[in-house]
């Protein structure tokens, strides 16, 4: 059986995260410096690029998959499928001008002269916008464009903003938002195809898990019915006797992000002994 090859970003912002995931996955790959490493416990072979290559490595067919930024998917224009967002490398791509220009909608873009990595990207938007616009593709420090008078405004990927205030820079369009995607080959032969269906299955397990908490919780059972309300769970919760007369114990799951608000819920009808676990897998 031919193994899968996946490549991700070698020594850069996502490469991390996306060794953790395929560890999560159990998935297990040591990242030794070199250029290709075997997984164990699964059929699989990673490749570590520039995530500028991967597009074209996974159109060509040398990998099969990949693991990269949708922005930089985008700009490659590369025939290649997006099979699922993976959650993490959140980021998006801005146009920022100088702080001090009086800044009203993307018609101050006309005739001026844009430094960016993402001309691809930035081109289309401004031809949606009916705005025509110089794009000047430079490959790195595009914050600092403006500033040595090589081009009006920027285009570029913006996380907590830090970098466009450091360099007297403010943010007036978002282009587009980005996260890590998993991406494959147009036309993977079955065999492939079904390897790659089974690491999509375990990565959505991981991401679901990632978004609930497993809860616990001793209440008397007269406040029951009130607090099953707050916690419905994946079917219904579990409801067990507690030795103690009149109590129970309810098992349940709870969503990450309104967790604090149910959990002050909770308390103020009557659960006791609250404990909140962390999920590994969910499969639904
Ligand atoms: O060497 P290689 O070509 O593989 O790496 P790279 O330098 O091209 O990319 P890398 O490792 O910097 O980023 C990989 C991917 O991470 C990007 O394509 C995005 O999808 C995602 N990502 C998430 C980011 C950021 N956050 C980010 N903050 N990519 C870049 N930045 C940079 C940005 O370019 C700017 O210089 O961080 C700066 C802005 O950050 P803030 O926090 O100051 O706003
Ligand atoms: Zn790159």
């Amino acid at each position: 059986m031919s193994n899968l090859r996946l490549c991700i970003q070698k020594g850069g912002r996502l490469s991390e995260k996306s060794l953790g995931l395929l560890n999560q996955c159990g998935v297990s790959v040591s990242n030794g410096g070199s250029l290709k490493a075997e997984a164990r416990h699964f059929p699989l072979e990673v490749l570590f690029l520039r995530d500028d290559d991967i597009p074209q490595a996974v159109q060509d067919g040398v990998a099969d998959a990949g693991i990269l930024g949708e922005n930089v998917v985008l700009e490659s224009g590369k025939k290649i499928d997006v099979v699922e967002k993976l959650g993490f490398g959140r980021c998006r791509l801005s146009l920022a001008v100088r702080r001090e220009e009086s800044y009203d909608d993307t018609a101050w873009f006309e005739g001026k002269k844009i430094a960016t990595t993402y001309p691809r990207i930035v081109e289309s938007y401004l031809r949606e916008k009916g705005v025509s616009a110089a794009i000047e593709k430079i490959n790195g420090s595009v914050e600092i464009a403006p500033s040595i008078g090589l081009a009006d405004g920027i285009c570029d990927i913006v996380s907590t903003g830090s970098t466009l205030l450091s360099n007297g820079l403010k943010e007036v369009e978002t282009i587009l938002r980005s996260e890590a995607v998993l991406v494959k080959h147009p036309s993977l032969d079955p065999e492939k195809d079904a390897l790659l269906r089974d690491l999509v299955f375990r990565i959505q397990s991981v991401l679901k898990a990632s978004e609930f908490k497993y809860i616990l919780l001793n209440a008397p059972n007269e406040a029951l019915e009130t607090i099953k309300q707050e916690l419905p769970g994946m079917k219904s919760p579990t409801i067990l006797p507690l030795a103690k007369e009149g109590w129970s114990s309810l098992h349940s799951v709870i969503r990450e992000d309104d967790f604090w608000e149910r959990i002050g819920r909770l308390k103020d009808l009557g659960a006791e002994g609250i404990l909140v676990c962390p999920i590994e897998k969910m499969i639904l």
